[in-house]
């Protein structure tokens, strides 16, 4: 296939500053008229051809200039124009026919539950029309939409309302213009019978702005927490960024077909109805956190990429990492700032560190693509927004807001790159950030080495640097790692240093840019216990000889949330891999008894806020393990070292748990707050432990009839099918609640979720078998990531069974998948990630898996390229 190259972007020849269509909406024949008002570039060459993109295209109708017919080349991919008008600027109108109902990838014009609904990023809108689809052709959009009453009430686009009325024939129309130039991306169209939350919002400068979800009849008030969360994000985005919503309306709708999570379109977000709805029957607390998240996270796109977009895709970044740090700091504001760090962190590690150390490693501004669609990664995101994080660590908070300042008011209204972005930043402050700049280049995970020595009032750090070779980048270059720390004494307290020499240290910040460092503090008190990347200040490993004592110490002192939780990590991590090398060498499981005892402290620290103590006592997953053993893995050894562990620190606190988890019930009314759901997680995890001692189905199952929220039924549910699989009860409970929630798609995925991540060998059974239940479908995105994705993705021992029958299995699937929505099947083919890093037998089924899709005719760009490049 084409790769696309960063160095190969050049303007476009043409730009199209004005753009009406009209849409006449039918099932398997829907009409677009696009009327295009295109220009020459000015200074571009003399009369280039005109090359408009298309995807699948069928072009009915062309006519230029009122020229009926024009000398055109048309396939479904392209359309050229050879003879274009000696003008500046002339109107090209073409008619194309959709056949929404066939679309099946979710890409461009589809109806999902009969709703006509589009997704258009990155590369959706040339299946709707020929067009300049590229993020740097911006154009303004007049939408008019036919389509009969009955069917469809609703006619959304783009922008603000501006006339609707009756055709006849049952028919009616709606138009809408969006007076902010987007590119084609943002463009959106809904049309459908659907229902309606409605509110509105006044803006800080006094604007009322009527806002709407849209959801279907009867879920209204399933969209209420979406509602609360969305003007939560309005006020914070004025009074923390200074951002004013720009539009007379601001639409959300929900759809139960969708291939991400949700779409910022400008003043009309689409989204994947996961995401919108909830109650406390349907929804976990965990739903309801991603719920205000996205909705945050889509609303302020409206400035961080509508009003401000990417110049080509390789900036995705540009707009997503600054996007999705928006959104953490947004609900960090609006829940607990550290819980939430810690949060983000084991999200950083679980989904960003395996991509950055496996195949798939890109930096987090890719240079080069096959398939734009596979770039939608955690590196982009998740990475993205640590460095920009890291931005505002290095800069400080004043001078952060001054450069995002000077970002919007320098950019408002172009299509920018990351040097762009950097370099708002170097105005404002003076500084030099190209060395900084690296973060968006270079792939791989950096690790910091540090060797610390005392004597004589003096501390030492010998700090070494190194990242990690990635495809396509052998050498690396030495980064800037701001590295948050602090000194502690042996009372707990923060230890002073009269002088440094060795690196520039600034506000609690180590900043280290060369390979090597020898950092010294001087007038140090006492020997320190060092806390090291405080509040995860840089997105790295660190390697640093450090005694369990001390780790102890900082797991019960540290005063940075982060880093105090880390310390408790470390030493479960360090007793999980010990325990991992007796499996393997076939000795018995031993674990130190302080770390029972100081999981039963921090359980039981009515200090801490409930939502911490529930995060410090959750051993690290399967995968957290399988990726800090980093090869020869043998999920099987990591599962029965986990559940030993698992069963040590249960029957150390048997009592005390006991007692907690007691203590923790619930009686008052539900509250989807932070406080509310730390308590439920803290209950939770606590039952998840009594769950492995005697009585433990008894004591789920009663969790279980007696629950009244969705986030206790799940936990004691999994519990039960997970712990207790094959007992009465855990049979009773699931025919429950297929029974109770049968007709709740989005409740029926997390029954699936839970099934299909039962451990053991038998899970893959579970699976083919649940895949006939009628409330399944191969179609839905939703369903088969409940089933497919949880299982490939969460189920160690299920999916790396050592016979390779679910790796099998699950390229049959993705094939299968792939005929009808190739971004989906690509997506879930990043299950086999980091096959490399199992052990010998199971790696060697993994590659026959993957090769079977590689030598497969009729796989897709997207599939084909993931493929390719896990076997590269
Ligand atoms: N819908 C995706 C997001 O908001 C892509 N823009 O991140
Ligand atoms: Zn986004």
């Amino acid at each position: 296939g084409q790769v696309f190259r960063l160095e190969d972007y050049r303007p476009s020849d043409y730009l199209i500053p004005q753009t009406r269509l009209t849409v006449r909406l039918a099932p398997d024949a829907t009409t677009v008229v696009a009327e295009l008002t295109i220009e020459r570039r000015p200074g571009g060459d003399a009369a280039p051809p005109l090359v408009l993109d298309g995807d699948g295209l069928k072009l009915k109708r062309i006519e230029l200039e009122s020229v009926a017919q024009p000398a055109h080349e048309a396939t479904p991919e392209r359309l050229v124009l050879n003879d274009l008008p000696a003008t500046d600027r002339f109107t090209l109108i073409l008619e194309t026919e959709l056949d929404p109902d066939d679309n099946k990838a979710l890409m461009g014009l589809y109806r999902s539950n009969g709703v006509y609904c589009t997704q258009c990023e990155p590369e959706g809108f040339r299946r709707i029309t020929y067009f300049l689809d590229r993020p740097d052709v911006l154009s303004v959009y007049h939408v008019r939409i036919e389509a009969p009453h009955a069917a469809a009430p609703l006619l959304l686009s783009n922008g603000n309302p501006v006339a609707s009325g009756e055709l006849g024939n049952g028919w009616h129309f709606a138009e809408w213009h969006d007076p902010h130039p987007k590119p084609s991306y943002l463009f959106a169209l809904v049309a459908g019978d659907l229902g309606r939350l409605g509110d509105s919002f006044t803006t800080m400068s006094g604007r009322e702005v009527e806002l709407g979800i849209y959801v279907e009849h009867g879920k209204e008030k399933l969209a209420a927490y979406a509602m609360d969360a969305l003007k939560r994000s309005m006020t914070w985005d004025e009074e923390v960024f200074g951002r004013e919503y720009d539009l007379d309306v601001f639409n959300i709708v929900a759809v139960s077909d969708f291939n991400m999570g949700a779409m910022e379109n400008k003043g009309l977000n689409i989204f994947n109805d996961k995401y919108v709805l909830a109650d406390e029957t349907t929804a976990t607390d965990t739903d309801f956190a991603n719920i205000e998240a996205i909705i945050a996270h889509e609303y302020f796109h409206n400035w961080t990429g509508n009003r401000i977009t990417c110049r080509d895709w390789f900036q995705l970044c540009l707009k997503e990492g600054l996007t999705v740090y928006r959104d953490h700091e947004f609900s960090a504001d609006q829940r607990s700032r550290g819980v939430k760090r810690i949060a983000e962190v084991r999200t950083l590690r679980a989904l960003q560190f395996p991509e950055d150390q496996g195949p798939l490693a890109h930096p987090v501004r890719p240079r080069r693509y096959r398939e734009i669609n596979n770039f939608y990664t955690a590196t982009v995101y998740e990475k993205g927004s640590e460095v920009v994080r890291m931005l505002r660590t290095i800069l400080g908070a004043a001078m952060f807001r001054a450069g995002m300042d000077l970002y919007f008011e320098r950019h408002d209204g172009q299509a920018c790159t990351i040097e762009d972005f950097l370099k708002v930043f170097e105005d404002v402050s003076g500084r030099d950030l190209s060395q900084f700049g690296l973060w968006y280049n270079q792939s791989g995970t950096p690790n910091l080495t540090i060797k610390p020595s005392y004597e004589a009032g003096t501390l030492t750090l010998e700090i070494e640097q190194s990242v990690p070779p990635t495809p396509s980048e052998s050498r690396k270059r030495a980064m800037h790692i701001p590295l948050a720390f602090g000194l502690i004494g042996s009372d707990g307290k923060e230890l002073e240093w009269t002088e440094v020499e060795g690196a520039s240290v600034e506000d609690g910040v180590i900043h280290v840019r060369k390979r090597s460092h020898k950092l010294r503090f001087h007038g140090v008190a006492e020997r320190p216990i060092l806390s090291l990347n405080r509040g995860f200040s840089a997105p790295i490993t660190l390697a640093v000889e450090q005694k369990p004592e001390d780790l102890i110490f900082l797991a019960g002192h540290d005063s940075d949330p982060f880093a105090r939780w880390q310390a408790f990590n470390t030493l479960l991590t360090d007793s999980l891999i010990s325990a991992y090398r007796c499996v393997r060498g076939d000795t018995r499981l031993r674990f130190p008894s302080q770390i029972a005892q100081l999981a039963g402290r921090i359980a039981a620290d009515a200090s801490l806020e409930p939502a911490y103590r529930a995060l410090a006592i959750t051993l690290p997953s399967e995968t957290d393990i399988a990726r800090d053993i980093g090869k020869d893995i043998d999920p099987d050894a990591i599962f029965v070292a986990r559940r030993g562990l698992s069963d040590f620190i249960a029957r150390s606190n048997h009592e005390p748990f006991a007692e907690l988890y007691r203590e923790l019930r619930d009686d008052g009314p539900f509250s989807p707050d932070a406080a509310g759901a730390g308590r439920r997680a803290l209950r939770n995890v606590v039952l998840g432990y009594l769950a492995r001692i005697e009585g433990g189905a008894d004591l789920a199952g009663t969790q279980f009839s007696a629950a009244t929220n969705m986030t206790d039924l799940v936990a004691a549910l999994g519990t039960l099918a997970h712990d207790h699989a094959g007992s009465p009860q855990a049979e009773a409970a699931l025919a429950d609640f297929a029974a109770r929630h049968g007709a709740m798609p989005l409740a029926m995925d997390k029954w699936f979720q839970i099934q299909a991540t039962a451990p053991g060998e038998q899970a893959l059974d579970t699976v083919r078998a649940l895949m006939r239940h009628p409330a399944f479908s191969a179609d839905n995105p939703n369903r088969v990531r409940a089933l497919l994705g949880t299982f490939s993705g969460g189920n160690q021992t299920g999916f790396h069974r050592a016979d390779g029958a679910a790796y099998a299995f699950f390229a049959e699937m993705l094939k299968d998948i792939d005929q009808r929505n190739p971004q989906l099947s690509a997506r879930l083919a990043t299950a086999f990630r980091s096959w490399r890093s199992l052990e010998p037998v199971r790696q060697q089924k993994a590659r026959q898996a993957l090769a079977s899709i590689a030598g497969a005719s009729d796989v897709s760009v997207d599939l084909r390229d993931i493929v390719e490049r896990s076997l590269a």
